[in-house]
């Protein structure tokens, strides 16, 4: 039975006084839902809020935002912040060896396919306090909410924490569930290395997150994942949720420019084999780039390495990182041959020469139409506005719905800022969404 069909059958409280489940009185303690009466969650308010405080300080910076990289000590803390939790929730914890974190609330059938909720709880070097976060504590919010009503859903309910989501340290992102559907292989996501040399896997040992349980897709009935729009559009539009389309497609290049050392002085400009001149040419055209192809088109230089970097010596070696993404994958594949072809144009100005590496390609998604139609049924029961939307942002659900049925909703972005310690939204917005999601989850799980 789809959500659509029980509010026609169920009593739909108005949204303006809190709305409160409709439970018969059953005093076995597991309270029971008489058929046809819906029930509308409302999820704890006050104890959401204590728990978003209580993460947001795990990491926090100067000016309000997470510095929480994907395994350093400020994520270990946080997921031993996010298990002490679950364990007080009493349910079943379990990592794996990529270090995801799940959990099970049983449903009154153990043996079929279950609902997972989750997001990720690593943030970017300076960013905001509720990408990802959100989506966790979202997703435990509502785990508590059944707790409390003692509502056992038809299908049992899994919550995760996905392994370094953000690709900041560890390249590439969304990496945990990457490896979980078994798009990325883990003996290679283990070896991957951050900047100083240390070894994803070492660090999963280091923190004590270096799971046993084997990386396996377990079938999942529907994915669904809350998340910050980190975008300007629900907050234009002045609705409350976006319901996702789909996501970019994304491609990450790392372009290293050769060049010779030479001094900066006595070195007239015509014999220079300047590797840094290079990038910079190269480095504005790409950014000139997407205008050339489509309205979504976007491409970012956000790293850049220089040597031997010292002032008074001509570069001979510089890397830059390149982000490619449009909804449209043929123009993403535009833009990596466009990317290379400004690479090439460049080194022949300068005389330089070029390699560039592909480090991670994940194609549009479109994300399910049963999952989006139970956003979108329960927003109407909620009397919630909402819009279709479409991310630019990468997120685990990607990965999920390439496996499984998955989908995905914003909360609004003030200003569309993020990965920016000034990431807002207001908090009113996210109890709303917090609701939509407790309530979407209770009618995908069934009772
Ligand atoms: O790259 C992304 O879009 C995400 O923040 N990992
Ligand atoms: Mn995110
Ligand atoms: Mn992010």
């Amino acid at each position: 039975m789809s959500l659509g069909e029980v509010v026609l059958m169920g009593i739909i409280h108005p949204v303006s006084r809190p709305f409160y489940p409709v439970l018969s009185n059953d005093t076995t303690g597991v309270k029971s839902v008489p058929r046809g009466e819906i029930v509308m969650l409302t999820i704890d308010e006050e104890r959401f809020q204590e728990s978003f405080e209580t993460y947001s300080a795990i990491g926090s910076t100067n000016n309000n935002g997470l510095h929480r990289l994907a395994l350093t000590d400020e994520d270990k803390h946080v997921r031993d912040q996010f298990v002490a939790d679950l364990e007080s929730l009493g349910v079943d914890i379990r990592i794996d060896q990529i270090g995801n974190i799940f959990a099970r609330r049983d449903g009154q059938n153990q043996d079929i396919a279950p609902i997972l909720i989750g997001s990720h709880l690593d943030s970017q070097p300076y960013g905001g306090r509720y990408d990802g976060q959100l989506g966790v504590l979202t997703a435990l919010e509502t785990l508590r909410t059944l707790e409390d009503e003692g509502i056992e859903t038809k299908r049992p309910i899994e919550i995760v924490n996905w392994t370094n989501e953000e690709g900041s340290r560890f390249q590439h992102a969304m990496l945990g569930s990457a490896v979980f559907i078994e798009k990325t292989d883990l003996s290679e996501a283990l070896d991957l290395t951050d900047v100083e040399g240390n070894r994803l896997g070492d660090e999963l040992t280091r923190i004590g997150y270096a799971g046993t349980d084997a990386v396996e897709p377990f079938d999942i009935h529907a994915y669904l994942e809350l998340h910050i729009e980190q975008g300007p559009i629900l907050e234009e539009h002045g609705n409350a949720i976006g319901v996702v389309d789909g996501v970019f497609g994304i491609t990450w290049l790392r372009a290293t420019i050769h060049g010779e050392t030479d001094h900066a002085g006595p070195t007239p400009m015509h014999t220079r084999r300047d590797a840094m001149a290079t990038a910079a040419d190269a480095i504005s055209e790409i950014n000139r780039l997407p205008n050339r192809l489509s309205a979504d088109a976007v491409s970012t230089v956000g790293e850049l390495r220089v040597e031997p970097d010292s002032i008074n010596v001509i570069p001979d070696v510089v890397e830059f990182t390149v982000d490619l993404r449009s909804y449209d994958d043929d123009v993403v594949a535009e833009a990596i041959e466009r990317t290379e072809a400004e690479i090439v144009a460049a080194c022949n100005r300068h005389g330089t020469t070029y390699e560039l590496e592909e480090i991670w390609k994940t194609r549009h998604t479109e994300f399910s139409p049963r999952v989006r139609d139970a956003i979108a049924d329960t927003a109407e029961s909620l009397d919630v506005t909402y819009e279709s939307i479409v991310s630019g942002a990468g997120h685990d659900a990607t990965n999920v719905n390439q496996a499984f049925p998955a989908g995905m909703f914003f909360v609004p972005s003030v200003d569309g800022k993020t990965h920016n310690e000034a990431e807002y939204t207001a908090w009113g917005d996210c109890v709303t969404g917090a609701n939509v999601y407790a309530n979407a989850i209770l009618a995908l799980a069934g009772r």
